[in-house]
C-alpha cells in the first residue's frame, strides 16, 4: 500500500502480469471493489503507433480532409487565405511598435496548433522533430502507406510525408531575401480573435497576420531544417538542399539577431508561446547543423554552450535535450547517452518513490498545463536509456509512463481518445466538438489530452471546482477546459514517439511469426526475443476508484 502524494489517494497496486490469455471483457475483483471492464490483447501499441500519427493529417490546415482518408472527420480546407499573409501593425506587450512589412507570406499549410486553430512555428519545431526524431531512431517501424493519408503510396515513408507538411510551413515562414531581417522566422500566425467553439476552421479569413519574427523560432526552423537536409538528402535532393539553405540562413540571421524575443500581443487570438531563454535553442541548432553538415564551426559553438549535453526532459520552451538526443541518436556521442541515461534515472527516482503510488513520472509540482507530454517526453528519456544500456528497468519504466496515460493514474482515466474503458471524449478542440448533430465529430483515436494541470485556469476548469484539488487530480473532460484538456502537436508527437517505440520493442515477441498462438502463449513463446527479454501485452485501465489500482501490464521475463 502506497501514499501517492500528488493526489492524495492510498493506492494498492496488483500485479496480475502472469495472467496472459487474450480475450475481452475481464474485470477484476478484490473486496467489494470491481474493476471495470478490459481486455488483453496483443495489439495496443501497433494501433496507438498509428491513431497517434494520424493526428497530424487530421489537424492539417490548408488543404480539404478527404475520403478515403479522413472518414467521420472530413471537412473543407481551413484557412486557405493563408496563402498570402502580411504582417500585423501594432504594439507588443514590450512596448514595441511593429510597422507593416512589405511582403507578404505564402504561409498556407501547416498543422493547427491545438484545439485552436493558430500556427506556431516554436511548437511546430519540437513537433516536426519528435516525429522526425522518432523516423531517425528508428527508419525501419515507419513505411509507405501505413496511415492512409494523401501521399501513402508515394514510395516516402508517411511520417516523413506527414513531417513534411509541416516542414513546408516553416520554411514558409522565414522573412524573405532583400527584406531587413532576412532569414528570420516569423514566430506565429493567427487571428485577431479567438474562434467561437466549436466551429469549422473557415476558408478565407482577412484576420490573420503574422506576428514578428523571433529568434526562438528562427532556430526552430534553423534546427528541424538542418534535419530535415539529412533525412531527405535520399529522399528528395531537392527539398533537402532547400531545407539545409534555410537552416544556414536561418542559423546566420539568429546570430545577428540573437535576443529578439517574442513578446506578447494578449488581446489577441492567439496563445504567446514567449520564450525568454533562447541559448538551448542555439545548442539545439548548432547540434543539428553540425550533424548534417560535419563542420566543426557547430560544434565548437555547442560544446562551449552552457546547455551543452542537458538532458532536462524538454518542453517547447526547453528544446536542449533535443540537440542531446539528436547527438545520443544520430551523432551516437557517448557522453550524450550517459547523459541521456542519468536523465532516465532522475525519473526513475520519481516514479519508484514510495509516496508515488500511480508510478506517475511527475512530481507534484510537474503537474503544469500539458503534464500528459511532460510523461510522455520522459518515457523518451526512459526508452532511450534502454537503447543505451539494454537494462530492461528503464523499458519497465517507460512502458509504466504509458499505463500511467492510459488509465492508470489519479482519475482513473485514460487520456487517449478511444483507448481505456473511459477515455477523452470531450477535448478542447474547434472541430472535434463532439455534437456529431451539428456536425462536429468526437476526436478520433489516438488523441492526447494536456491531463492534470495543478494550476487551472479556463472557466470550466474551476466551474469543475479544479481550483485546490490535488495536481493529480485536477482534471476535467470538458470542451470548454484548454488548460487541462487541449490536444496539441507538441503532446501528441511524443505519444506516438513512445507508441512506436514500445511497439517495436515488444513486436518480435507479440508477431505470430515468432510466437505461434496456443492457449497459453506464456508456454509456447520460444525465449528469441530481441535483447533477450521476453514481453506480453496485457491490455486494459483497471483502476477502482483510487483506492486500488491495477494496471495495463507488460510483462518481462527473462529469457
Ligand atoms: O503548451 C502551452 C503551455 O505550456 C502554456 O502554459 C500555455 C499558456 O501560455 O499555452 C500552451 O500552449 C497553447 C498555445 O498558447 C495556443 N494553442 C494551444 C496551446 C496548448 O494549450
Amino acid at each position: 500500500m502506497d501514499f501517492d502524494g500528488a493526489s492524495g489517494d492510498t493506492v494498492h497496486r496488483i500485479d496480475f502480469s502472469a495472467y496472459v490469455t487474450p480475450g475481452k471483457g475481464y474485470t477484476l475483483e478484490a473486496d467489494d471493489h470491481k474493476s471495470d471492464p478490459f481486455e488483453i490483447g496483443k495489439t495496443l501499441y501497433s494501433t496507438l503507433k498509428l491513431d497517434a500519427l494520424r493526428y497530424f493529417y487530421l489537424n492539417r490546415s490548408g488543404i480539404p480532409l478527404e475520403e478515403p482518408y479522413a472518414g467521420e472527420w472530413v471537412r473543407p480546407a481551413g484557412h486557405v487565405s493563408d496563402r498570402q499573409v502580411s504582417c500585423y501593425v501594432g504594439v507588443d506587450s514590450a512596448g514595441q511598435s511593429w510597422p507593416a512589412c512589405d511582403y507578404k507570406l505564402n504561409a498556407s499549410g501547416g498543422w493547427y496548433d491545438a484545439g485552436d486553430y493558430g500556427k506556431y512555428v516554436v511548437n511546430g519545431g519540437i513537433a516536426v522533430w519528435t516525429l522526425l526524431n522518432a523516423y531517425e531512431r528508428n527508419p525501419s517501424a515507419f513505411a509507405d502507406a501505413t496511415l492512409n493519408i494523401p501521399e501513402s503510396g508515394n514510395g516516402v515513408p508517411d511520417i516523413l510525408d506527414e513531417a513534411r507538411w509541416e516542414m513546408e510551413f516553416l520554411l514558409a515562414m522565414q522573412v524573405p531575401e532583400g527584406q531587413a531581417l532576412a532569414g528570420m522566422a516569423h514566430h506565429k500566425l493567427h487571428g485577431v480573435k479567438w474562434d467561437a467553439m466549436p466551429v469549422l476552421p473557415p476558408a478565407e479569413s482577412d484576420t490573420r497576420f503574422l506576428f514578428p519574427p523571433s529568434t526562438a523560432a528562427t532556430l526552430n526552423l534553423a534546427a528541424t531544417a538542418a534535419q530535415c537536409a539529412r533525412i531527405w538528402k535520399n529522399v528528395d535532393a531537392d527539398f533537402a538542399a532547400r531545407c539545409l539553405t534555410a537552416a544556414e540562413k536561418a542559423w546566420q540571421a539568429a546570430n545577428a539577431h540573437p535576443d529578439m524575443l517574442a513578446a506578447e500581443f494578449p488581446d489577441l487570438g492567439g496563445g504567446a508561446y514567449g520564450d525568454s531563454k533562447v541559448s538551448d535553442e542555439f545548442y539545439w541548432a548548432a547540434v543539428e547543423l553540425y550533424l548534417t553538415t560535419g563542420n566543426l564551426d557547430y560544434q565548437k559553438f555547442y560544446t562551449k554552450s552552457e546547455n551543452n549535453l542537458s538532458a532536462q526532459a524538454m518542453f517547447w520552451a526547453d528544446t536542449a535535450s533535443l540537440g542531446t538526443i539528436s547527438l545520443a541518436v544520430v551523432g551516437q556521442d557517448t557522453a550524450a547517452q550517459a547523459s541521456l541515461v542519468k536523465a532516465a534515472d532522475d525519473v526513475m527516482a520519481i516514479m519508484y518513490a514510495e509516496s508515488n503510488g500511480y508510478l506517475s513520472p511527475l512530481s507534484s509540482n510537474n503537474y503544469q498545463w500539458g503534464s500528459n507530454a511532460d510523461a510522455l517526453n520522459r518515457a523518451i528519456m526512459l526508452a532511450l536509456a534502454y537503447d543505451f544500456t539494454s537494462e530492461a528497468r528503464y523499458l519497465d519504466a517507460a512502458t509504466e509512463v504509458m499505463n500511467y496515460v492510459l488509465g492508470r493514474n489519479a482519475v482513473n482515466f485514460s487520456f487517449v481518445s478511444g483507448y481505456g474503458t473511459q477515455s477523452l471524449e470531450h477535448p478542447h478542440h474547434r472541430f472535434w466538438g463532439n455534437q456529431p448533430e451539428n456536425g462536429f465529430p468526437p476526436p478520433p483515436l489516438g488523441a492526447l489530452s494536456g491531463g492534470p494541470n495543478g494550476n487551472p485556469t479556463d472557466p470550466a476548469a474551476i466551474d469543475a471546482g479544479l481550483v485546490g484539488k490535488p495536481p493529480a487530480k485536477s482534471y476535467v473532460d470538458d470542451i470548454g477546459s484548454f488548460s487541462t484538456n487541449e490536444v496539441a502537436i507538441n503532446w501528441n508527437a511524443p505519444l506516438a514517439w513512445v507508441a512506436a517505440y514500445l511497439d517495436d520493442a515488444n513486436r518480435p515477441i507479440l508477431s505470430d511469426e515468432q510466437s505461434p498462438a496456443t492457449d497459453n502463449p506464456i508456454q509456447s513463446i520460444q525465449p528469441q526475443a530481441k535483447r533477450g527479454f521476453l514481453w506480453f501485452a496485457i491490455l486494459g485501465g483497471v483502476i477502482v476508484s483510487g483506492l486500488l489500482v491495477a494496471v495495463n501490464i507488460w510483462r518481462r521475463r527473462q529469457a
